[in-house]
């Protein structure tokens, strides 16, 4: 697919200009970062999983009625997406007490919340994705009242649908957070589901041990990240529907990497260097 200019370039994705005005082709990278990027390696495959894991719960999240950015995937790697403009606010849903909020609380991980609590944070890296609540959203015209309530009700309804599809494959979502933008078209302009939902932006634990299957395994230098993605796209379903060249991709060898890849401290690998074929030219 034809791919134009560079827009944007995140932690883990890239954006593209699409084939047609009002679409983007979003890319995803194997890099993973955590604690505003202070920490960095490259995991080969993640970017591959976390585009099949993101396809797949925004095509379910469609079928019951969410509005999402998403349009279809187009390979290993890329995705074809609307273009909106993007809410500086990213919106966290939890239902156990984890990360950040069982520090500020002094709570143990996995303490349940009475019900799903949502939180704000204003998506500015220099800051630090400060904390912050509906009157900083409106008052700097981040959002306006309606666009906010739109969010939270999407939040929600994304939470009880995604905590029932996990719950239904072993996994138990105890938080993640969305972003969301406003697509204008000819008639309107409304507020829909953008950016992933994948392992790097949800903690999803393992029913019957609580253990980590998701970014946490990088945070907390848990190791065996790939494989806790792997293993959740395959209990989705997803691992099964995937082509050799992507199986291929999530081996070592084809990033050239040696063992412990998701260690901290690992050196990360030249990604122009890795066999992958849907690399930008
Ligand atoms: N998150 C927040 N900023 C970036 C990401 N990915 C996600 C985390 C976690 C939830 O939001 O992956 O699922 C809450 O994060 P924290 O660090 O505030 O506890
Ligand atoms: N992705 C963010 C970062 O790079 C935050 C996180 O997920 O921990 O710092």
């Amino acid at each position: 697919m034809a791919r134009g200019r560079r827009i944007y370039e995140g932690k883990a994705k890239v954006l593209y200009e699409g084939p047609e005005p009002g679409t983007l082709i979003q890319y995803f990278k194997d890099d993973a970062t955590a604690f505003n990027a202070e920490k960095h390696a490259i995991i080969t495959g993640k970017g591959v999983l976390n585009n099949r894991i993101s396809e797949y719960i925004m095509l379910r999240l469609q079928e019951v009625g969410i509005p999402t950015h998403f349009i279809k995937r187009l390979n290993m790697r890329e995705q074809l997406i609307r273009e909106v403009e993007i809410i500086p606010v990213e919106v966290v849903v939890r239902n156990v007490a984890a990360g950040s909020f069982a520090k500020r609380f002094k709570q143990d991980e996995g303490t349940p919340l009475p019900r799903s609590i949502v939180e704000y944070y204003y998506k500015s890296d220099e800051l630090g994705d400060p904390l912050i609540t509906e009157e900083h959203i409106t008052a700097f015209n981040w959002a306006s009242p309606p666009e906010l309530d739109d969010m939270f009700n999407l939040a929600l309804r994304i939470n009880d649908y995604l905590s029932g599809l996990f719950m239904g494959a072993g996994m138990k979502l105890i938080d993640f957070k969305v972003e969301f933008g406003r697509l204008y078209t000819a008639e309107d302009v409304r507020i829909v589901l953008a950016d992933e939902i994948s392992p790097d932006s949800c903690r999803l634990w393992d029913t019957k041990t609580n253990d980590s299957m998701d970014k946490d395994r990088f945070r907390k230098d848990l190791g065996g990240l790939r494989e806790a993605y792997q293993e959740v796209a395959r209990r989705l379903g997803i691992l099964q529907e995937m082509g050799p060249a992507e199986i291929t991709s999530l081996s070592d060898a084809a990033g050239g990497e040696a063992s412990a890849p998701d260690k901290a401290d690992a050196v990360p690998a030249d990604p122009k260097a890795s066999n992958d074929d849907t690399k930008p030219a």
